[in-house]
C-alpha cells in the first residue's frame, strides 16, 4: 500500500502540501506506487528552521552524555528495524537488498561510534605562559544545522550529518530527496522515537530549488548556522556561494570521477573484482563509483578481456535477488544517464556485449534476472580508449559506465588520475609498496584504496574530497566533530593581579654568547 508522507516539523506532520504532491514509484516495478510525497515550500523550510532555532538552547544544555544516550537509542531502534528499513530502501531506489542492509548497518555503525562521543567531546587543558593561570578549550555546538542529501544513500549519508550534529548539541532540519519520501519518513520516525525533545530534529519534504530558496531565506533571517550538503558539484558550488555571503563554511560532499590505477605487477583478477564492484555496484550511482580505470599498456588487453568477461556474466536485475545491480534510482537518474551515454565517441571502443542503453525486450541482456520491461534497467558499458581530451574523462557519469585509459609511465598514470579536477576517492592495484606510497603522495583525492574498490568506505574514517569534490570538509569519525562544533578557548587567571600575555612572562636568563671550545 502506498503511503502519503510529508514534512515533520516540531514532531508533528505539516498539514498541507503547498509545494504539490509527488509520486515515488518502485524503479524495479514501475507500476508499483511506493509513496506519495506531500511537498513543502520555501516557507515550510523557514518554519522548520525557526522551530529548530527555538529548540537549540535547550538541547545544547542537555548534558552531552544524555545526548549520546539518545543516539544509542536511535541506533537500537534502527537495528530493531534493520530489515524493514532496508526493504523500503530497495523498494524505493532499487538498491540490491544486501547493499540496502549494508546501508542501514552504516547508520547503526555511525550511532555506535557517536554514542560514546557524548562522553568524550574532549577539550584540552593547555599550560599558560604565566603562573596561577589555566587555559582550556571546549567544543561548542554551532547552532542549527540544515542538511540536504541525495537519494543514492537515503539513510546512511544523512546519518553521517544528523547523528554527529545531534550529539554535539545542534538541532537539525533535514531535507531528504523528494524522490525517496518513504525511506526518509521512516528514517525520520526512527530518529524521533529515540527520545529527542520536540523541534530538535525536523524533516522538510521539498524539491531542490524550493529548498534552496527556503535556505536562502533562513540564512538571511539568521536561522541557520551550518549547512551540510551531499550532491552535485554544481549545486554544491551555489550552496557554497550562498553560505559564503553569511561567512559560513558548509560541509560539501560533491561528485567524483574516481580513478583506479592498475600497475603491471597487479593481481589482475583482484583488480577485476574491484572494478566490477566499484564501477557497477549500485548501478554506478555512488559518489565513490569508479570513473576511469587507468591500466598499464603491458596488461591492458589481458585486463580488459577479463573485466569484460566478468561484466558480461554478472547478474543484473531484480534487486531482491542476488544481483550485482538493479535499476536506476528513478526516471530522472535514467534520463540523465542516457545523456552521459552520448559522451561515447567514435574513437572509443565498447567492450563486452556492446549493447548500451535501457535493457528491455527490444534491447535484451542475456541472463537478465526478472522482467526488464518492468523497471529502469540499463546495460553495463565499458568504454576503452578514453583520453584526457574526452568529455567523458572529465564528467561524472552517475550510472553503469566505466571508462578505460592506458598509460606507459607512472607520471602519465598520475596525470590521468588527477587531471579531471575531482578529488574524492581513488585506488591503486599493485604489489609494490613504492607504487603505493608514491600514489598516496601524489593523488589529489581525499580517499585512497590499495588493492581495494574506490567505493565502500568504512563509517569511521574521514570521508570527503578536494577540488570539484568538495571544500575540504570531512565527515565521519572524530573528524566530523569539527563541522558541528566550534572551538572555544578559555583562560582563567587566579593570580589576583592583571598578568599581560607576552609582556609579563618570566624571562629565561640564557647566555647566548656561549660557544663550544
Ligand atoms: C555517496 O555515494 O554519496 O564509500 C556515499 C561508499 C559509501 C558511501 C558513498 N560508504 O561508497
Amino acid at each position: 500500500m502506498a503511503r502519503t508522507v510529508g514534512s515533520i516539523i516540531g514532531g508533528d506532520g505539516a498539514p498541507s502540501a503547498p509545494g504539490g504532491k509527488l509520486e515515488a514509484r518502485n524503479p524495479a516495478h514501475l507500476e508499483e506506487l511506493v509513496a506519495v510525497a506531500e511537498l513543502g515550500d520555501a516557507g515550510t523550510f523557514v518554519e522548520a528552521c525557526r522551530i529548530a532555532r527555538e529548540a537549540q538552547p535547550g538541547w545544547a544544555a542537555t548534558p552531552a552524555p544524555v545526548r549520546g544516550r539518545v543516539v544509542q537509542q536511535i541506533g537500537r531502534i534502527v537495528e530493531e528495524n534493520k530489515e524493514r528499513l532496508a526493504r523500503l530502501v530497495t523498494r524505493e531506489i532499487g538498491k540490491p537488498y544486501r547493499e540496502s542492509l549494508g546501508e542501514v548497518q552504516e547508520v547503526i555503525d555511525t550511532c555506535n561510534f557517536f554514542l560514546s562521543e557524548g562522553r568524550r567531546l574532549y577539550g584540552q587543558t593547555v599550560p599558560s605562559e604565566m603562573p596561577d593561570k589555566q587555559l582550556f578549550t571546549f567544543r561548542a555546538p554551532v547552532g542549527v544545522a540544515a542538511v540536504i542529501t541525495a537519494g543514492n544513500f537515503p539513510v546512511a549519508v544523512p546519518s553521517w550529518y544528523v547523528i554527529p550534529a545531534l550529539v554535539c548539541g545542534n538541532t537539525v532540519v533535514w531535507k531528504p530527496p523528494e524522490y525517496t519520501p518513504s525511506s526518509a519518513e521512516a528514517f525520520a520516525q526512527l530518529i524521533l522515537h529515540g527520545g529527542l525533545p520536540e523541534g530538535v530534529f525536523n524533516m522538510v519534504m521539498a524539491e531542490g530549488p524550493v529548498a534552496f530558496e527556503g535556505l536562502e531565506r533562513a540564512l538571511d533571517e539568521g536561522l541557520v548556522d551550518k549547512v551540510g550538503f551531499t550532491g552535485s558539484t554544481d549545486v554544491g558550488r551555489r550552496i557554497g556561494e550562498l553560505c559564503g555571503r553569511h561567512l559560513q563554511s558548509p560541509c560539501l560532499e560533491l561528485g567524483g570521477k574516481n580513478p583506479l590505477v592498475v600497475m603491471p605487477d597487479a593481481d589482475l583478477d583482484l583488480a577485476v573484482d574491484g572494478c566490477l564492484f566499484s564501477g557497477f555496484g549500485t548501478a554506478g550511482q555512488r559518489c565513490t563509483s569508479l570513473g576511469t580505470v587507468i591500466v598499464h599498456d603491458s596488461v591492458h588487453d589481458e585486463f580488459l578481456s577479463r573485466f569484460a568477461a566478468a561484466v558480461e556474466s554478472a547478474a543484473i536485475g531484480e534487486p531482491f535477488e542476488d544481483v550485482l545491480y538493479g535499476p536506476m534510482i528513478s526516471e530522472r537518474f535514467g534520463r540523465r544517464f542516457e545523456g552521459w551515454l552520448d559522451l561515447v565517441q567514435p574513437h572509443h571502443k565498447l567492450y563486452g556485449s556492446s549493447a548500451t542503453g535501457r535493457i528491455g525486450t527490444g534491447n535484451p541482456r542475456e541472463g537478465f534476472v526478472g522482467d526488464p520491461d518492468a523497471g529502469l534497467y540499463y546495460h553495463p558499458t565499458i568504454v576503452d580508449g578514453v583520453t584526457m581530451e574526452d568529455e567523458l574523462y572529465g564528467t561524472e557519469s552517475f550510472g553503469p559506465i566505466v571508462g578505460v585509459a592506458s598509460f606507459a609511465s607512472f607520471d602519465e598514470a598520475m596525470a590521468l588520475a588527477n587531471g579531471h579536477g575531482y578529488g574524492l576517492s581513488s585506488s591503486i592495484y599493485t604489489n609494490d609498496p613504492k607504487n603505493v606510497f608514491r600514489f598516496r603522495e601524489r593523488i589529489s583525492a581525499g580517499m585512497v584504496s590499495v588493492n581495494n574498490s574506490t567505493s565502500g568506505a568504512e563509517a569511521h574514517l574521514p570521508f570527503g574530497g578536494n577540488g570539484r569534490s568538495g571544500n575540504g570538509g570531512r565527515q565521519a569519525g572524530i573528524w566530523v566533530l569539527d563541522q558541528f562544533t566550534r572551538w572555544q578557548s578559555m583562560n582563567w587567571d587566579y593570580s589576583g593581579k592583571l598578568q599581560k600575555a607576552q609582556m609579563d612572562v618570566a624571562d629565561v636568563p640564557a647566555d647566548l654568547g656561549f660557544r663550544l671550545p
